[in-house]
This record gives structure tokens, sequence and C-alpha cells, in this order.
């Protein structure tokens, strides 16, 4: 019997559903697994000194940063409840977002008390958290954010760390590309035969330390963020780097690049990791990249909403290039409506609409159940649309292109070999 199409007037219902029950990979967080110890941040404490927030504690009411930074996370956790959600209504993504956590692991916010949260948490492992807020959040798997730079993080993969396969690797490389006067140093001390000047020695050298680091961590992909005024090809170490160690590994290994473009590091460093700010960058460097390495796969997101038309159009012209989430200030409801929308209509769903990003393990419960709630009302209006040509929209279509969006892409294009 041929599948019934979903009725018109039920279309709405039945996509937020079917985006509900889709088990989501998250291609981008900073979260890790159970063995990576401390690492691994949940908790209260934890959600309310995010860095989004504290950008916004100190707006709301200044206070001198080394008083701040001094205080034990709990009462830095006390001041922004205060703060924000106390002496005023918490409207911001943010603010909301600790909200939606709660609510979703069942504590009551209309009680506005902290000390009930602390003692949920208190009452519970690390390892039973996990399983709780990955089924509360119906994700399916998570990559982190991988660097051999991290004194706490290098000795876990030293020791052969064995990862749950809800947590997968993805290695970043930061210092490496973007700081040689200093990484240099470093891998010398490593045993690597690496000189400031980033001759044919170190070049070798670098190569042999990426092989090192994916047979180690065996990533999902290797990463880095750019600022912007990253331009490609220049006579810098980093073009270098890039066009001789990268390139050619990642391609050896069909391991995609990931480049996250548009931070500029640390304008206000009195606020730490709240400190860093966006500029618009340049996408034609990407469209030179793409072009010429055809053979290599790069996953790009900008941090600029002025970039995001640009980048769409650019990724037309190559499938090598995957645009993947909505990148830290453009997380919020209003900018991945509008950048959701104008990637399904220049893309169709050859992307990657969402990552979470979250830094603190709860976070991806309100990442995700925002996104979701967005993202499946975008489609509504997409499918909407083709039923009024005609077009039958059957309920395993929906789901099909529903997998793609949420997992398959990242999948398809990590094993595509171009
Ligand atoms: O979104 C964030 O929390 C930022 O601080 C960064 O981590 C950014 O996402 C990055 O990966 O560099
Ligand atoms: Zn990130």
């Amino acid at each position: 019997m041929p599948e019934q199409p979903v009725d018109v007037s039920d279309l709405r219902t039945r996509i937020r559903e079917i985006v509900d029950r889709q088990p989501i990979l998250d291609i981008h967080t900073h979260l890790y697994d159970i063995p990576f110890g401390e690492l691994l941040l949940w908790g209260i404490d934890e959600l309310l000194t995010y860095h989004y927030l504290v950008a916004e504690v100190f707006r709301a009411q200044p206070m001198d940063y080394d008083q701040f930074w001094s205080l034990p996370r709990q009462a830095q956790a006390d001041r922004v409840w205060r703060v924000l959600f106390l002496e005023r209504s918490p409207v911001s993504e943010a603010c909301r977002g600790v909200l939606t956590t709660l609510e979703q692991l069942g504590l009551d916010t209309s009680s506005r008390d902290l000390d009930t949260c602390r003692d949920f948490f208190k009452s519970t492992t690390a390892q039973e958290h996990v399983n709780r807020v990955f089924k509360t959040a119906n994700l399916h798997s998570v990559v982190m954010t991988n660097d051999p730079f991290d004194d706490l993080e290098r000795p876990v993969w030293d020791k052969g760390v064995q990862l749950d396969p809800r947590f997968r690797a993805a290695l970043r490389l930061d210092p490496l590309l973007l700081a040689w006067e200093k990484s240099f140093e470093t891998l010398k001390g490593w045993g690597y035969s690496a000189g400031r000047d980033f001759d044919a020695t170190s070049r070798k050298e670098v190569r042999r330390f990426l092989e090192k680091w994916i047979a180690a961590m065996k990533p999902a992909y290797m990463a880095v963020s750019l600022t912007p005024d990253f331009r490609f090809p220049d006579d810098s170490i980093t073009s270098s780097m890039l066009e001789e160690c990268i390139f050619p590994v990642a391609r050896e290994h069909r391991l995609p690049f990931a480049m996250m473009i548009g931070v500029k590091r640390q304008v206000n460093p009195k606020l730490k990791l709240a400190g860093d700010s966006v500029g618009r960058a340049d996408v034609s460097s990407v469209e030179r990249i793409c072009a010429g390495f055809p053979r290599n796969k790069f996953l790009v997101t900008f941090l600029s909403r002025e970039n995001q038309h640009e980048l769409c159009v650019t990724a037309r012209k190559f499938p090598n290039l995957m645009v993947f989430g909505c990148w830290w200030f453009m997380n919020n409801p209003s900018l991945i409506e509008e950048i959701t929308r104008e990637r399904l209509e220049l893309l169709g769903l050859s992307m990657i609409p969402q990552h979470s990003d979250a830094r603190v393990l709860d976070q991806v419960i309100y990442k995700w159940r925002h996104s979701r709630t967005l993202i499946a009302d975008i489609l509504a209006d997409k499918y909407e649309d083709l039923a009024r040509t005609g077009w039958r929209i059957d309920a395993s279509a929906i789901e099909r292109d529903v997998r793609l969006l949420f997992g398959e892409n990242f999948e398809q294009f990590l094993s595509w070999n171009p």
C-alpha cells in the first residue's frame, strides 16, 4: 500500500514530532568524555558561569574584574543568578537557556531557588548525568574539541583512553597553526626537530606530529578557528603550514578540515574567555582554498552575520565545502531563523544547520531544544510551500530529510572521497 501523504493541516505538528524524535549528532562541542575528569563541566554553577553569561553580568552590574575572578565558582554563580535572573528578567538567549535546561531536567524554575538545584546535581554522578543529558536532549553523539597542546588533556590521550562511542574526537590545531613562534619550542621539547623559520625539516616534523595525533585520537576532522584578517594564500607560516602539512595529511586520511572564521581573540582580556569578539572576514579565501584543493574536504562556519550569504553562494560552487552551524554569536533565535532559511533556500538540504558549541554538558539540552523548535518550524514553512504546488509530502520523506540535517550529511561527508 502506498504511504498516505501527510495532511497539510497536520504538517507542522508532524514535522515537530519528527524533528524531536531524531537523535542528533552534534558536530562541534567543548564537551569531554568521563575519563577526561575535571575537563567535563556540568551542573548549575558551571551553567551560570558560562562565558556568555559572564559578559552579560559585567554589563548589568559592572564590578572589578579581578575581584570577580577571585571569587569561588559558587559565589560567581550566585552573583550571576542575583544580577541577571532576580534583579531583572532573564530574557537574553544565554539566560533563557539556563531556565530551559533546568525545566527539561525536571527542576522547578518557579521556586527561583538555587540551593534546590545544587542539591539535584550533588545527588548524581557524572556518568548518570551524562546518560540523563543524552537522553533528555535526544543526542546520538557529540564531537569534542581536542587540543594536544592542552596539558590537562594530553596525558589522558597518552594513556590510551578508551572513548565512550558517544564522544568522538576532533583534532584542534589553533596553537600549531596560529602561534608557531611559541609552538615550535613546545614541539622541540617533545622531540621534534622544529625551528622558528619553519623550514623543510619543520614541515616534515609537523606532518609527523599530525600523523601521531590522528593515530591517537582517530578524529572525525581536524579544525582551527581563524581571525577576521585570515587570508589565503599569503606569506604567513599559517598559510604554508595549511598548504604543505595540514591539507596533504587531511587528504591522505580523508579527513575534513574545519575552519571557524571571524573570531577576534581577547578584545577585552579582563573578561578572559568572555573577552573574544567578532569581525567580518574574507570568504574569497575559502573560495580559493576549495578551488585550489578540490580533493580536500572543508567544514566551514563564519562568526559574522555579514559573511553568511557569501558563504552560502560559495558553497553552491564547491561540493567539497560543507557549511555548518550557527556559531557562538550567531546562535540566537533571530539569527538562526534568518541563516537557516537562507541556507535551505540556497543549498537545499546539503548543509549541517546547527552544532551546539556546548561547554557545559547540560547546555546541549537548551541549545538543541531551542534549535529543534526553530528548524522544525522553518521546515514546516518549506514543506507547506511544496504542498501548495501539489507535491505530495510523506512522513517518510520528512524523516529522511531530517536524518540528513541532523547527522547523515556529516557522516556522508566524512566517508566521501572527493
Ligand atoms: O563558543 C564558544 O564557547 C567559544 O568560546 C569558542 O569556544 C569557539 O566556539 C571556538 O571553538 O573557538
Ligand atoms: Zn567552539
